[in-house]
């Protein structure tokens, strides 16, 4: 399978961030924690380098807890603040704003050896398409959240949201582009819904995500459709029959059945899974 993206876009997205970073102390990257690693852009590294860096493992909700466990501590590993997340509810906003402050504690220590009190920390959001970052900024701005305008002397027209007394966020989050020339990562992002499905092979990209619940969660498939994990079209097959995907003339719609596997997949009807595993040996 072979996929595409638009590369006009990343240039142009790229020369804002660079711009955005100059303005901020803090930069907030969500990725997604089915698929840590895919789900980022590597170029953050190097446009966010000289920043406190905060990594959200967003859509915790949907991945596999030790696994999302496992990557917290790659991450922190590598000198970032992890916290998990479901951008979708407020339980999770206050640690973050503890870990927020931890974050730039020696923003801080600089300000008040300078003799500046109370300058908020500035932060900005980035990540993928669809990962979750305007849920984020909504649930963790929250009505009461006040834009507060355009700052003289600094962007003309950048607008920031003020959060609380102690973290301003820009109010655009970056988008970064996922990067692909690894055809695997393509795929891992195809599958979470991340590239538009019409310029996918659905059939493929289902028999993907069989052969992985098949070897890291076995008997999930088969509690679910009721059927034998034999070899991955075989699974298809009997997804098909189990779940009566059939055409006009009573012949088996792969197509459907695959569509069926991904759609629950995506939802979270088959469980908590993640799909990318950290590195070091399970
Ligand atoms: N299950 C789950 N869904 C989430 C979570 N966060 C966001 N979503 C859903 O993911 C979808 C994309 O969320 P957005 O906030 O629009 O993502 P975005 O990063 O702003 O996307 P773009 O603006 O396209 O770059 C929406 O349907 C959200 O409801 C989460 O933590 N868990
Ligand atoms: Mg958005």
């Amino acid at each position: 399978m072979h996929f595409q993206w638009y590369p006009g876009h990343m240039t142009k997205a790229r020369r804002q961030m660079q711009e955005d970073m100059k303005l901020i102390d803090l930069v907030i990257e969500l990725v997604d924690a089915r698929i840590p690693l895919s789900s980022r852009n590597p170029d953050i590294d190097e446009l966010g380098r000289q920043k406190a860096r905060l990594v959200l493992m967003n859509k915790a909700d949907l991945a596999n807890e030790g696994q999302t466990q496992r990557w917290a501590e790659f991450f922190r590993e590598k000198g970032y603040f992890v916290v998990k997340l479901d951008a979708r509810s407020k339980s999770g906003m206050k640690a973050i704003s503890n870990v927020v402050m931890e974050a730039c504690k020696e923003k801080i220590e600089r300000d008040r050896k300078r003799g500046i009190k109370n300058r908020p920390v500035r932060a900005m959001v980035v990540g993928i398409p669809n990962v979750g970052k305007s849920t984020f900024i909504n649930t963790y701005a929250g009505k009461a959240c006040t834009k507060t305008g355009n700052k003289p002397g600094v962007t003309k027209g950048k607008q920031w949201i003020r959060l609380n007394k102690n973290v301003e966020l820009l109010d655009t989050p970056g988008i970064l582009w996922p990067k692909f020339e690894d055809q695997r990562v393509g795929l891992l992002l195809a599958l979470i819904g991340s590239i538009k499905d019409e310029i996918l092979n659905i059939d493929e990209l289902s028999l993907e995500l069989i052969q992985i619940l098949k070897e890291h969660y076995p008997g999930v498939l088969a509690g679910r459709y009721g059927l034998q994990e034999g070899d991955a079209p075989e699974i298809l097959k009997q997804v098909a029959e189990n779940r009566n995907c059939v055409k006009k003339g009573s012949e088996l719609d792969y197509s459907k059945a695959a569509a069926l596997i991904i759609d629950e997949f995506r939802s979270g009807r088959l469980g908590k899974i993640t799909l990318e595993f950290p590195p070091d040996p399970r």
